[in-house]
Protein backbone atom coordinates (compact mmCIF):
# COMPACT_ATOMS: atom_id res chain seq x y z
CA UNK A 1 0.00 0.00 0.00
CA UNK A 2 1.36 3.26 -0.92
CA UNK A 3 0.25 6.44 0.05
CA UNK A 4 1.43 10.37 -0.05
CA UNK A 5 1.54 12.14 3.23
CA UNK A 6 2.79 15.49 2.75
CA UNK A 7 6.78 14.71 1.14
CA UNK A 8 6.77 11.83 2.28
CA UNK A 9 6.08 8.59 0.72
CA UNK A 10 4.70 6.19 2.73
CA UNK A 11 4.16 2.86 2.79
CA UNK A 12 2.27 0.66 4.73
CA UNK A 13 3.35 -3.37 5.56
CA UNK A 14 1.68 -2.74 9.12
CA UNK A 15 0.36 -5.76 11.16
CA UNK A 16 -3.26 -5.88 11.73
CA UNK A 17 -5.39 -6.25 14.60
CA UNK A 18 -5.71 -9.67 13.72
CA UNK A 19 -1.60 -10.66 14.40
CA UNK A 20 -1.70 -8.30 17.87
CA UNK A 21 -4.89 -11.11 18.30
CA UNK A 22 -3.64 -14.31 17.54
CA UNK A 23 0.43 -13.70 19.45
CA UNK A 24 -1.39 -12.62 22.92
CA UNK A 25 -3.37 -15.07 23.07
CA UNK A 26 -0.80 -17.56 22.04
CA UNK A 27 1.72 -15.77 24.37
CA UNK A 28 -0.77 -16.27 27.18
CA UNK A 29 -1.55 -19.57 26.66
CA UNK A 30 1.78 -20.48 27.54
CA UNK A 31 3.98 -21.00 30.55
CA UNK A 32 5.41 -19.03 31.52
CA UNK A 33 2.94 -16.48 29.78
CA UNK A 34 4.35 -13.99 27.35
CA UNK A 35 3.44 -11.12 25.51
CA UNK A 36 6.35 -9.80 22.67
CA UNK A 37 7.79 -6.19 23.78
CA UNK A 38 7.11 -4.96 20.23
CA UNK A 39 3.39 -4.87 20.87
CA UNK A 40 4.34 -2.13 23.83
CA UNK A 41 4.94 0.38 20.22
CA UNK A 42 1.26 2.15 20.38
CA UNK A 43 0.91 5.61 20.22
CA UNK A 44 0.96 5.92 24.10
CA UNK A 45 3.55 3.33 24.32
CA UNK A 46 5.37 5.25 21.98
CA UNK A 47 5.06 8.33 23.61
CA UNK A 48 5.83 6.31 27.11
CA UNK A 49 9.34 5.31 25.18
CA UNK A 50 10.36 8.56 24.20
CA UNK A 51 10.18 9.84 28.16
CA UNK A 52 11.86 6.40 28.88
CA UNK A 53 14.92 7.63 26.77
CA UNK A 54 14.97 11.10 28.79
CA UNK A 55 14.83 9.46 32.14
CA UNK A 56 17.87 10.24 34.58
CA UNK A 57 18.05 6.34 35.03
CA UNK A 58 17.84 5.45 31.35
CA UNK A 59 21.71 5.87 30.51
CA UNK A 60 21.44 4.18 26.94
CA UNK A 61 19.98 6.85 24.66
CA UNK A 62 22.27 9.42 26.36
CA UNK A 63 25.68 7.17 26.20
CA UNK A 64 24.56 6.58 22.71
CA UNK A 65 23.92 9.63 21.77
CA UNK A 66 27.37 11.39 22.71
CA UNK A 67 29.45 8.51 20.86
CA UNK A 68 27.74 9.19 17.78
CA UNK A 69 28.00 12.96 18.22
CA UNK A 70 31.79 12.14 19.43
CA UNK A 71 32.78 10.37 16.34
CA UNK A 72 30.08 10.98 13.84
CA UNK A 73 32.45 11.96 11.25
CA UNK A 74 34.42 9.05 11.63
CA UNK A 75 31.45 6.78 11.77
CA UNK A 76 30.05 8.51 8.53
CA UNK A 77 33.11 7.98 6.53
CA UNK A 78 33.42 4.40 7.77
CA UNK A 79 29.85 4.29 6.60
CA UNK A 80 30.29 5.20 3.35
CA UNK A 81 28.26 8.39 2.28
CA UNK A 82 25.60 8.33 -0.77
CA UNK A 83 23.79 5.10 0.26
CA UNK A 84 20.91 4.25 0.49
CA UNK A 85 20.24 4.23 4.37
CA UNK A 86 17.41 2.02 6.40
CA UNK A 87 16.87 2.52 9.80
CA UNK A 88 15.15 -0.15 11.50
CA UNK A 89 12.91 1.13 14.24
CA UNK A 90 13.40 4.43 13.54
CA UNK A 91 10.84 5.89 16.22
CA UNK A 92 10.83 9.87 16.90
CA UNK A 93 13.86 9.32 14.44
CA UNK A 94 16.25 11.82 16.44
CA UNK A 95 19.74 9.71 16.70
CA UNK A 96 19.54 9.72 12.81
CA UNK A 97 19.73 13.67 12.91
CA UNK A 98 23.22 13.62 14.17
CA UNK A 99 24.36 11.62 11.51
CA UNK A 100 22.26 13.20 8.40
CA UNK A 101 24.84 15.83 7.31
CA UNK A 102 27.56 13.74 7.25
CA UNK A 103 26.44 10.37 5.76
CA UNK A 104 24.08 12.93 2.96
CA UNK A 105 22.50 9.53 2.27
CA UNK A 106 20.87 9.63 -1.53
CA UNK A 107 17.05 8.49 0.14
CA UNK A 108 16.54 7.85 3.75
CA UNK A 109 14.07 5.07 4.62
CA UNK A 110 12.58 4.84 8.63
CA UNK A 111 11.40 1.40 9.02
CA UNK A 112 8.78 1.10 12.55
CA UNK A 113 5.89 -0.32 13.89
CA UNK A 114 4.09 2.66 15.20
CA UNK A 115 2.48 3.94 12.15
CA UNK A 116 0.93 7.06 13.34
CA UNK A 117 4.46 8.39 14.92
CA UNK A 118 6.47 6.82 12.20
CA UNK A 119 4.50 9.42 9.52
CA UNK A 120 4.45 12.28 12.17
CA UNK A 121 8.76 11.71 12.53
CA UNK A 122 9.49 11.24 9.10
CA UNK A 123 7.48 14.54 8.14
CA UNK A 124 9.20 16.55 11.34
CA UNK A 125 12.63 14.97 9.22
CA UNK A 126 11.41 16.45 5.83
CA UNK A 127 11.15 20.16 7.19
CA UNK A 128 13.86 19.92 8.86
CA UNK A 129 16.20 18.65 6.22
CA UNK A 130 14.28 19.89 2.52
CA UNK A 131 16.75 18.05 0.28
CA UNK A 132 16.30 14.58 1.99
CA UNK A 133 14.15 11.72 0.23
CA UNK A 134 12.09 10.00 2.62
CA UNK A 135 10.23 6.47 1.62
CA UNK A 136 9.06 5.79 5.61
CA UNK A 137 7.60 2.26 6.04
CA UNK A 138 5.53 1.05 8.62
CA UNK A 139 6.21 -2.59 9.66
CA UNK A 140 7.31 -5.20 11.87
CA UNK A 141 11.14 -5.59 11.34
CA UNK A 142 10.92 -8.91 13.88
CA UNK A 143 9.74 -10.52 11.16
CA UNK A 144 10.97 -11.15 7.45
CA UNK A 145 10.80 -7.60 5.98
CA UNK A 146 9.04 -8.10 2.03
CA UNK A 147 10.35 -4.48 1.68
CA UNK A 148 9.37 -3.03 -1.97
CA UNK A 149 12.45 -2.05 -2.39
CA UNK A 150 13.47 -1.06 -6.27
CA UNK A 151 16.52 -2.60 -7.06
CA UNK A 152 18.21 0.21 -8.69
CA UNK A 153 17.96 1.98 -5.22
CA UNK A 154 21.79 1.37 -5.28
CA UNK A 155 23.91 0.71 -2.21
CA UNK A 156 22.88 0.05 1.13
CA UNK A 157 23.58 0.94 4.62
CA UNK A 158 21.25 0.17 8.05
CA UNK A 159 21.24 1.97 11.06
CA UNK A 160 19.82 -0.24 13.91
CA UNK A 161 20.45 2.02 17.06
CA UNK A 162 19.69 1.86 20.54
CA UNK A 163 20.15 -1.83 21.67
CA UNK A 164 16.88 -2.76 20.23
CA UNK A 165 19.15 -6.18 18.91
CA UNK A 166 18.94 -6.75 22.89
CA UNK A 167 15.47 -7.47 22.87
CA UNK A 168 15.77 -10.44 20.40
CA UNK A 169 16.20 -13.83 22.45
CA UNK A 170 18.96 -16.36 21.59
CA UNK A 171 16.69 -18.51 18.87
CA UNK A 172 16.09 -15.52 16.55
CA UNK A 173 18.82 -12.91 16.94
CA UNK A 174 21.25 -14.76 14.76
CA UNK A 175 18.12 -15.21 12.14
CA UNK A 176 17.56 -11.62 12.28
CA UNK A 177 21.21 -10.09 11.41
CA UNK A 178 21.18 -12.58 8.81
CA UNK A 179 18.29 -11.31 7.31
CA UNK A 180 19.90 -7.66 7.35
CA UNK A 181 22.58 -9.07 5.62
CA UNK A 182 20.52 -10.61 2.94
CA UNK A 183 18.53 -6.79 2.66
CA UNK A 184 21.67 -4.75 2.24
CA UNK A 185 23.74 -7.00 0.36
CA UNK A 186 27.18 -7.80 -0.59
CA UNK A 187 29.09 -4.41 0.67
CA UNK A 188 26.46 -3.49 2.58
CA UNK A 189 27.41 -1.81 5.87
CA UNK A 190 25.33 -1.96 9.31
CA UNK A 191 25.75 0.66 12.02
CA UNK A 192 24.28 -1.06 15.28
CA UNK A 193 24.27 0.01 18.80
CA UNK A 194 24.33 -2.76 21.39
CA UNK A 195 24.06 -2.12 25.25
CA UNK A 196 26.95 -3.61 27.37
CA UNK A 197 26.96 -6.01 30.45
CA UNK A 198 26.90 -3.71 33.49
CA UNK A 199 26.87 -3.90 37.36
CA UNK A 200 22.58 -4.73 38.39
CA UNK A 201 22.95 -1.52 40.22
CA UNK A 202 23.11 0.98 37.12
CA UNK A 203 21.12 -1.94 35.00
CA UNK A 204 18.14 -2.32 37.41
CA UNK A 205 17.42 1.16 38.00
CA UNK A 206 17.13 2.04 33.92
CA UNK A 207 14.76 -0.36 34.27
CA UNK A 208 12.68 0.31 37.38
CA UNK A 209 13.16 4.32 37.17
CA UNK A 210 11.64 6.16 40.25
CA UNK A 211 9.53 8.49 38.75
CA UNK A 212 7.42 5.10 37.49
CA UNK A 213 7.51 5.86 33.57
CA UNK A 214 9.20 2.45 32.92
CA UNK A 215 6.58 0.69 35.09
CA UNK A 216 3.79 2.82 33.07
CA UNK A 217 5.05 1.89 29.89
CA UNK A 218 4.86 -2.12 30.88
CA UNK A 219 1.50 -1.58 31.85
CA UNK A 220 0.17 0.30 29.23
CA UNK A 221 1.02 -3.24 27.21
CA UNK A 222 -2.32 -4.51 29.16
CA UNK A 223 -4.07 -1.18 28.81
CA UNK A 224 -3.57 -1.13 24.68
CA UNK A 225 -5.07 -5.23 24.82
CA UNK A 226 -7.98 -2.95 26.82
CA UNK A 227 -8.70 -0.71 23.92
CA UNK A 228 -8.21 -2.78 21.43
CA UNK A 229 -8.65 -6.02 22.32
CA UNK A 230 -11.24 -5.78 24.44
CA UNK A 231 -9.39 -7.36 27.39
CA UNK A 232 -10.67 -7.04 30.39
CA UNK A 233 -7.26 -6.89 32.67
CA UNK A 234 -7.65 -4.86 36.11
CA UNK A 235 -4.52 -2.30 35.97
CA UNK A 236 -4.37 -1.97 39.22
CA UNK A 237 -4.06 -5.76 39.95
CA UNK A 238 -0.40 -5.92 38.14
CA UNK A 239 2.46 -4.61 38.95
CA UNK A 240 5.77 -3.61 37.19
CA UNK A 241 8.75 -5.50 37.85
CA UNK A 242 12.38 -5.71 36.39
CA UNK A 243 15.19 -7.73 36.95
CA UNK A 244 19.03 -8.37 35.58
CA UNK A 245 18.99 -12.18 35.17
CA UNK A 246 23.04 -12.73 35.21
CA UNK A 247 22.85 -16.08 33.92
CA UNK A 248 21.26 -14.86 30.84
CA UNK A 249 22.85 -12.07 30.54
CA UNK A 250 19.36 -10.02 30.14
CA UNK A 251 17.45 -7.37 32.00
CA UNK A 252 13.41 -9.26 32.52
CA UNK A 253 10.37 -7.06 32.78
CA UNK A 254 7.45 -8.68 33.91
CA UNK A 255 4.10 -7.66 34.61
CA UNK A 256 3.11 -9.39 38.02
CA UNK A 257 -0.50 -10.64 39.13
CA UNK A 258 -0.90 -9.22 42.75
CA UNK A 259 -3.80 -11.77 43.49
CA UNK A 260 -5.27 -14.86 42.26
CA UNK A 261 -7.47 -13.84 39.51
CA UNK A 262 -9.25 -14.34 35.91
CA UNK A 263 -8.70 -11.98 32.67
CA UNK A 264 -10.36 -12.11 29.38
CA UNK A 265 -9.44 -11.94 26.43
CA UNK A 266 -11.16 -11.85 22.86
CA UNK A 267 -13.74 -14.60 24.53
CA UNK A 268 -10.68 -16.39 26.43
CA UNK A 269 -10.73 -16.84 30.18
CA UNK A 270 -6.78 -16.59 31.33
CA UNK A 271 -6.19 -17.53 35.07
CA UNK A 272 -3.52 -16.08 36.85
CA UNK A 273 -2.27 -17.02 40.33
CA UNK A 274 -0.72 -14.51 43.04
CA UNK A 275 2.35 -13.96 42.08
CA UNK A 276 2.45 -14.96 38.58
CA UNK A 277 3.85 -13.10 36.09
CA UNK A 278 3.34 -12.35 32.24
CA UNK A 279 7.34 -11.73 30.66
CA UNK A 280 7.29 -8.84 28.40
CA UNK A 281 10.76 -7.99 27.69
CA UNK A 282 14.21 -9.40 27.47
CA UNK A 283 16.49 -7.26 26.93
CA UNK A 284 19.96 -8.57 26.58
CA UNK A 285 23.37 -7.03 27.38
CA UNK A 286 26.87 -8.14 25.38
CA UNK A 287 30.52 -7.77 25.64
CA UNK A 288 31.90 -6.24 22.62
CA UNK A 289 33.62 -9.77 22.10
CA UNK A 290 30.19 -11.59 22.69
CA UNK A 291 28.37 -9.52 19.70
CA UNK A 292 31.17 -9.63 17.62
CA UNK A 293 31.37 -13.38 17.75
CA UNK A 294 27.61 -13.15 16.80
CA UNK A 295 27.58 -10.78 14.00
CA UNK A 296 30.37 -13.13 12.82
CA UNK A 297 28.35 -15.84 12.81
CA UNK A 298 26.09 -14.14 11.22
CA UNK A 299 27.83 -13.47 7.91
CA UNK A 300 29.22 -10.12 8.76
CA UNK A 301 32.62 -8.62 9.38
CA UNK A 302 33.39 -6.41 12.27
CA UNK A 303 35.39 -3.61 11.17
CA UNK A 304 35.17 -0.90 14.06
CA UNK A 305 33.62 -0.78 17.64
CA UNK A 306 33.17 3.13 18.98
CA UNK A 307 32.60 3.10 22.74
CA UNK A 308 31.97 5.76 25.52
CA UNK A 309 35.19 6.21 28.24
CA UNK A 310 32.65 4.44 30.89
CA UNK A 311 32.17 1.48 28.30
CA UNK A 312 28.69 1.11 28.97
CA UNK A 313 27.42 1.22 25.38
CA UNK A 314 28.90 0.06 22.30
CA UNK A 315 28.44 1.23 18.40
CA UNK A 316 29.60 -1.38 15.79
CA UNK A 317 30.32 -1.07 12.22
CA UNK A 318 29.34 -4.23 10.85
CA UNK A 319 30.32 -4.98 7.01
CA UNK A 320 28.34 -7.69 4.46
C1 LIG B 1 13.83 -0.42 22.66
N1 LIG B 1 14.64 -1.16 23.60
C2 LIG B 1 16.03 -1.25 23.19
C3 LIG B 1 14.51 -0.70 25.00
C4 LIG B 1 15.46 -1.51 25.92
O1 LIG B 1 16.23 -0.87 26.65
O2 LIG B 1 15.44 -2.73 25.87
C5 LIG B 1 13.09 -0.82 25.49
C6 LIG B 1 12.90 -0.48 26.93
N2 LIG B 1 12.25 -1.19 27.80
C7 LIG B 1 12.26 -0.60 28.96
N3 LIG B 1 12.94 0.49 28.88
C8 LIG B 1 13.35 0.61 27.61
Amino acid sequence: EYGTEGRVRFIDLQPRPDDLRAEVLQGLGQSPKRLAPKWFYDQTGSRLFDAITQLPEYYPTRTEIGILRRDGEAIAEHLGRGKVLIELGSGSSLKIQILLAALRPRLYVPIDISRDHLIASAQALARRFPGLEIQAVCADYSKPLALPLETDWGERAAFFPGSSIGNFDPPEVRAFLQRVARLLGPGGALLIGVDLIKDRTILEPAYDDAQGVTAAFNLNLLARLNRELGADFDLERFRHHALFNAEASRIEMHLVSTCTQQVQVTGEVFDFTEGEGIHTESSYKYSIQGFQRLARSAGFVCERVWTDEQGWFSVHCLRV
